[in-house]
């Protein structure tokens, strides 16, 4: 069985998506793509092999599977439009901008009684941090105490802005910190000191995060957007008896002349390629073992999760522009949502 996806989006992140899912996805084909930009639809239509479509409601009915990967603010109509229409819907990060678009689509997919959304947070997928969620759960290192965490980007274009610190970079490493303790986050401090020179006039860069799980675990995140040298992803669990931490790098470390040398990934796609993969191929198999049955089609991060880590971001830009910590309030978890996902916790 092929799964007929639709990539709405043809952006970076969007592009990228119809590539693997084409190329080194099996079961899946991407037969359509839409984007407000006509001339990058066709061009990422011509490599893939698929129809430009004007409109995604369009899209979206001609499809099996959507993958939502425009520009954030557009993300709650899409999903909304792949929910009513009963699609299993990829969304990348962030599910939605607000907290109140996210209470939406968790109504949706309530009301729907099954769930349909899957948002891309691939980290849970990396082979580094799966590696460390088993020890960490395996017991290994105690109980968990603190999580030093390090999201640095070599640089960002123009517009990027101080608050996407949060709510672009930073994000990942809040899904990350729910995931790895299976706990919400209950208030976000965020700290900004001396400026990088390479920061643009006004921009707060580096930021200091304080991320204060329920149980009391503190999880601090480095986010930078100008580090220069390449993407840097860290992180460290300390537990009671011990700690673990990400491997420095996938590939080779090659010792010569009194030095060792290892290659830094440039940005994103390099450094999570292999998570990338993961999550969609978890994704196509789960739509095509379960379209027939009723059963949930997502896998991995949910519409819940999604939700949590927005209502996170609102946090930490009220506690951007305060200085202060700010408590993190999320309403009841629907029942649809404490069923886990069918990896969760998993290596695969
Ligand atoms: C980008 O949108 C991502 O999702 C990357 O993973 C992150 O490192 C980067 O900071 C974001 O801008």
């Amino acid at each position: 069985m092929t799964i007929r996806v639709g990539v709405i989006g043809a952006g970076v992140m969007g592009r990228d998506h119809a590539l693997r899912l084409t190329r080194r996805t099996a079961g899946a084909q991407v037969v359509a793509v839409a984007d407000t930009d006509a001339e990058r639809a066709a061009a990422v239509a011509a490599e893939v092999g698929a129809q430009v479509f004007a409109s995604a409601a369009e899209l979206i009915d001609a499809v099996d599977a959507v993958v939502v990967a425009s520009w954030g603010a557009t993300h709650e109509e899409y999903v909304l439009a792949a929910i009513a229409a009963g699609r299993p819907v990829f969304c990348e990060k962030p599910l939605a901008p607000t907290r109140e678009a996210c209470d939406r689509i968790l109504d949706a997919e309530v009301a729907a009684g099954r769930r349909l959304v899957t948002v891309g947070f691939m980290r849970r997928d990396d082979p580094q941090y799966l590696a460390m969620k088993e020890v960490v759960v395996g017991g290994a290192i105690g109980a968990p105490l603190l999580m030093h965490a390090a999201h640095r980007n070599a640089s960002v274009p123009d517009w990027f802005t101080s608050e996407m610190i949060v709510t672009d970079t930073a994000v990942h490493d809040i899904d990350v910190a729910r995931w790895m303790f299976d706990e919400e986050i209950v208030a976000v401090t965020v700290l900004s000191g001396r400026v990088s020179r390479k920061a643009q006039p006004g921009f707060r860069d580096p930021q200091l995060l304080i991320l204060e799980m329920a149980s009391g675990i503190l999880v601090d995140v480095e986010a930078s957007v100008n580090a220069g040298f390449g993407y840097d992803i860290r992180g460290e669990v300390v537990g009671e008896d011990g700690t673990v931490e990400l491997s420095e790098s996938a590939g080779a470390v090659v010792k010569r002349a009194g030095a060792a040398h290892t290659r830094i990934p440039g940005e994103w796609i390099e450094r999570f390629t292999t998570a990338f993969d993961a999550e969609f191929r978890a994704w196509i198999d789960v739509i095509a073992s379960s379209a027939d049955s009723g059963d949930h089609l997502t896998v991995g991060p949910t519409a819940w999760d999604g939700y949590a880590a927005t209502a996170c971001c609102e946090a930490g830009l009220a506690a951007l522009r305060s200085g202060t910590r700010e408590r993190v309030e999320l309403r009841p978890k629907p029942e649809l949502y404490c069923t886990a996902p069918l990896t969760e916790g998993t290596p695969r």
